[in-house]
């Protein structure tokens, strides 16, 4: 590798930084000051786990060693701030339990990992994967499973590094948030939204079944500065969550009935006359159908009755959002993980139209976007090698098989022709995140090669034959935008690499390179090239345009911002076939789904499982990152089932037992801590990886689909919270 270029933030930046977070930081900030160290550097970072900030970061290097992470105060979202988990980077970066080197595990399962080369590593990966291409025609026995542990563009190497060795299996889909996205499309025709900044301008905000106050803790300062000027703040969860508690108003809904809850308020809104009757005859499809279909089938009693929530608050509710105005909704992902999450949405979404306020700015409906990905994807550039075979596409040429990621185990499983036999597990850990880890398991135990490429020894990890180390977000090159805010960051490379740690990039130019020296021609993948300088292959006139930047090394110099209107719909033409919005959507009836958000009825629990079992989102860590680490384990030592009292006196559980978690799926087992923040019917515990622990949430979830997501993401969705346990303690 050639030696990176490094830039030097200014020192006055530095101190903003210092002033802004006030402390907060574990590092004394002398150590910066311009002058006193002269081996002392700083670098652009971002962030890139799967989370709605995806911040803006200083990375404070001296000789060499990374010693501080900092918010980057010209980041307009996220403000020179960090959570817990961004600021204690630097403990993570030099964690022990890092996966350091290639290593081999003799038998699979056995524990008995043994340190082998890279050479030797890529050598065993690149025999299999040209042995099973010549025992079966092609390379689809190889199959990919990548998500969402690094989503920066450059990490998209992995699938370029597949695409280039042939046709294969492909893990397809998003166990996050399809349902909505669908949702999304068929109502507004684009996955594009209002920006999250607006929120600080709105005068009441309804949070529908998100946390903010753990998974996006940046958003907090906008909804405190609307607080301040006096806006209302509504939650509505079947949790009493950090953010319910600081809420205005705290709305405990029946899961999955937030359908009919969106129903009753617009019920309330038409018969009182706050209907926005000017802007539904202009921009909104399906209207007439609807207010039918509203005074035909829906009261607030009905509403009520399903929701279990009472009149008056649907009333207090309905009346503030349709008359303390612009007001605001952000749907969040928690919600829609159900068997009628999508449906859900839309009839949230509805809310907007009827009242006139998509499109105005503080007034809109949030959910997510993709308008700031607009990468060249050059990464994923290079087609398979002449002559791949797959599966035939229909016009004559081949196709990768894809296998749906949300059903990953079972499908994997059931393929015959060929079947899959090695898997390539990068940015992912199915082994606790996808559902039915049973199977998960099964699953990958009857495969010939297993390979995780991870930081950590997590779950999948312990299931493979191999493991190579990869590199932090500081030992490597990359570009960050989110799905959430509108900011773009560069992550310059700060420190080199610990061990034998390699990037996903790198590690894709160096399989390319054995796999051409087995066998010539057998992969397209460049085998080598400099990270920075394929950082700058991602840029194109469309992303400077849209970032009001000439040269993607501007990014150096601070983070920039999408130039797009602040509410996205203000000209109300929207992207749908009819130019309207669309509460009626005839795409949405086409594939098989109610044309308008009529209430479709949640999910029953099934014979002898009568308690639902939610496993959000936890504060510390983020998926099955973080709370292994040393520090994080201190603090939050073991996880928690919060039940309520009641059901716990039910069952004669009391705080501090160990309790079974349990279905014809599998169990969990977790010490009881009862709280009156849970629903007395629902379970909460959140999913996490703690080290040494098999504890796993998805032992006991069904890898049901949601209603949506086929359209946009290629399946559907995954039910995660219609999950239904019974529990006894033990
Ligand atoms: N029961 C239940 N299950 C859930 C959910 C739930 O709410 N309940 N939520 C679902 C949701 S929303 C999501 S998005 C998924 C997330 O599922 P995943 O995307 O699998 O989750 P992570 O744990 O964030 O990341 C996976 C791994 O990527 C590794 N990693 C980090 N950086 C890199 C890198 O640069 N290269 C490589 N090769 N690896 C890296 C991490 O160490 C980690 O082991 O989980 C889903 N699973
Ligand atoms: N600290 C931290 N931050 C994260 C993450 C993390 O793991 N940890 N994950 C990141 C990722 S990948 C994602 S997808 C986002 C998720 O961000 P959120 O959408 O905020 O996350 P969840 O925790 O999945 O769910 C939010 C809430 O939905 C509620 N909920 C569940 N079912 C229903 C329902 O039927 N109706 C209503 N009204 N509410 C319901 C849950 O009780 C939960 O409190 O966060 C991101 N940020
Ligand atoms: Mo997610």
């Amino acid at each position: 590798m050639k030696v990176s270029r490094r830039t030097l933030i200014k020192a006055g930046a530095l101190a903003g930084a210092a002033a802004a977070l006030s402390g907060c930081t574990a590092q004394p900030m002398s150590s910066t000051t311009a002058g006193q160290a002269p081996d002392t550097r700083t670098f652009r970072t971002a962030c890139p786990r799967n989370c709605f900030d995806t911040c803006g970061q200083i990375a404070t290097v001296q000789n060499g060693v990374l010693r501080k992470v900092d918010g980057d105060p010209l980041h307009g979202y996220t403000q020179g701030r960090l959570c817990l988990k961004g600021y204690t980077y630097v403990h993570r970066n030099y964690s022990p339990d890092r996966i350091k080197y290639p290593m081999i595990q003799e038998p699979r399962g056995s524990g008995n990992w043994r340190r082998i080369s890279w050479d030797e590593a890529l050598t065993i990966i690149a025999s299999k994967i040209l042995e099973l291409k010549q025992r079966y025609g092609s390379t689809l026995p190889v199959a990919l499973n990548k998500y969402s542990g690094n989503f920066g563009i450059l990490h998209y190497a992995v699938e370029g590094m597949f695409q280039s060795i042939g046709y294969h299996t492909y893990a397809l889909g998003t166990p996050c948030w399809p349902a909505g996205i669908d949702a999304t499309n068929y109502d507004f025709g684009a996955f594009v939204m209002d920006d999250p900044e607006t929120m600080a301008q709105s005068r009441y905000i309804i949070i529908w079944g998100a946390n903010p106050a753990w998974n996006g803790v940046h958003q907090m300062d906008f909804i405190r500065q609307a607080k301040e000027s006096g806006a209302k703040v509504v939650v509505i969860d079947p949790i009493n969550t950090a953010t319910a508690s600081q809420a205005d108003l705290f709305i405990q809904i029946k899961p999955a009935t937030d359908g009919a809850l969106a129903l009753g308020m617009a019920r309330w809104i038409i018969d009182n006359n706050l209907h926005d009757k000017a802007y539904l005859n202009s921009y909104v499809k399906g209207w007439p159908e609807f207010e039918a279909y509203l005074k035909k089938e829906v009261t607030l009693e009905w509403a009520s009755e399903v929701t279990g929530v009472p009149v008056e608050a649907i009333v207090e509710l309905a009346s503030g959002y349709a008359t303390i105005r612009p007001s605001m909704i952000w749907i969040g992902y928690g919600m829609q993980r159900h068997t009628n999450g999508g449906q859900n949405v839309r009839a949230i979404d509805a809310l907007g139209a009827i009242t006139g306020q998509i499109g105005t700015v503080g007034g809109g409906v949030l959910y997510g976007h993709l308008a700031t990905w607009g990468f060249n994807y050059h990464v994923q550039s290079y087609g398979p090698p002449a002559g791949s075979v797959g599966l035939p596409d229909g016009k004559g040429g081949y196709t990768n098989r894809t296998v749906n990621m949300n059903n990953f185990a079972a499908e994997i499983q059931a393929l015959t022709d060929p079947p899959v036999k090695m898997l390539w597990i990068a940015c992912r850990n199915p082994g606790s995140q996808d559902p039915d880890a049973g199977d998960i398991r099964r699953a990958f135990a009857g495969m010939e090669l297993v390979v995780v490429a991870d930081q950590f020894m997590n779950h999948s990890a312990q299931m493979a034959d191999i493991v190579l180390p990869v590199t932090t977000h500081f030992e490597n090159w990359d570009v960050n935008v989110s799905y959430w805010h509108r900011w773009v960051s560069i992550n310059e490379k700060a420190v080199e690499p610990l061990f034998e740690a390699r990037s996903d990039l790198q590690i894709a130019w160096a399989l390319s390179r054995k796999l051409n020296e087995l066998s010539p021609g057998s992969c397209t993948f460049p085998t080598e090239g400099d990270e920075e300088e394929w950082v700058g292959k991602e840029f194109n006139d469309g992303i400077y345009q849209l970032f009001g930047i000439r040269d993607w090394r501007e990014l150096k110099e601070r983070p920039a911002k999408a130039l797009m209107p602040a509410a996205i719909w203000e000209e109300k033409k929207f992207s749908t076939p009819s130019g309207k919005f669309e509460i009626w959507s005839d795409l949405a009836a086409g594939n098989g789904l109610p044309p308008m958000p009529t209430y479709v009825p949640e999910m029953q629990p099934p014979a002898g499982y009568p308690i639902r079992f939610l496993t959000p989102h936890a504060q510390h860590s983020l998926h099955s990152q973080f709370q292994n680490l040393d520090y994080m384990m201190q603090t939050n030592p073991e996880p928690l089932l919060e039940i309520h009292p009641r059901l716990a006196e039910q069952r004669g559980i009391k705080d501090g037992d160990m309790v079974r978690v349990y279905n014809d799926l599998g169990e969990v087992r977790l010490k009881a801590r009862l709280t009156r923040t849970v629903p007395v019917d629902t379970v909460v515990a959140y999913e996490a990886w703690f080290k040494d622990s098999d504890f796993n949430v998805n032992n006991t979830v069904h890898p049901i689909p949601a209603d949506m997501g086929k359209v946009m993401t290629g399946n559907d969705g995954i039910a995660f919270h219609d999950n239904f346990v019974e529990i006894e303690r033990v």
